[in-house]
């Protein structure tokens, strides 16, 4: 069983029913261990110009990661997902954040997420959950990470129960 940390986002239409739908989802192709507070975030790198709801999951699983991808793909196609041009607005996005310590470096899945490091609305919430938890490239555990961070956009904390299962 793999641990997987996936990041909730959605800046489009009922954005918390698209994130609770995507989560009743994960539970039933996987296990849901821990759901972090949810947070409306500041779009960033032109992703605008609606705010975000964005969260965390700790999953476990047995699928490897190309098929965590897959299983994320069919579950934004769920929710509609339309995909014009990079950082439109959008119903539903997932993203691998980190698989256990794995580090994966293929065209279409890198692993742990590239951009993870830079942005708040990934590290406010994945800190939350696992302060200690280290990044296997950089060695630094995400609490340290997001202390470090000194831009990368305003997360506002708007919930700590959302999602019921
Ligand atoms: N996702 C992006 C780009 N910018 N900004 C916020 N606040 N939240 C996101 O989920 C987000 C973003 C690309 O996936
Ligand atoms: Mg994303
Ligand atoms: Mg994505």
């Amino acid at each position: 069983m793999a641990e997987t940390y996936i990041g909730l986002g959605s800046n489009l239409g009922d954005r918390l029913e698209h994130l609770c739908r995507a989560l009743d989802r994960l539970d039933t192709s996987c296990a849901v261990k821990k759901v972090s507070s949810l947070y409306e975030t500041e779009p960033v790198d032109d992703a605008g110009p609606y705010e975000f709801l964005n969260a965390v999951v700790l999953i476990e699983t047995s699928l490897p990661p190309r098929e965590v991808l897959c299983l994320l793909h069919d579950i934004e196609d769920e929710r509609e997902r339309v995909r014009r041009s990079r950082n439109e607005p959008r119903t539903l996005d997932l993203d691998i954040l980190l698989y256990d310590q794995w580090i994966v470096r293929e065209q279409d899945l890198v692993i742990p997420h590239p951009r993870l490091h830079q942005r708040r609305f990934v590290l406010a919430p994945l800190a939350e959950l696992s302060p200690s938890l280290q990044h296997p490239v950089f060695g630094v555990a995400v609490g340290k990470l997001e202390e470090l961070l000194r831009v990368g956009g305003t997360v506002k904390l708007v919930a700590e129960q959302w999602w019921k299962r």
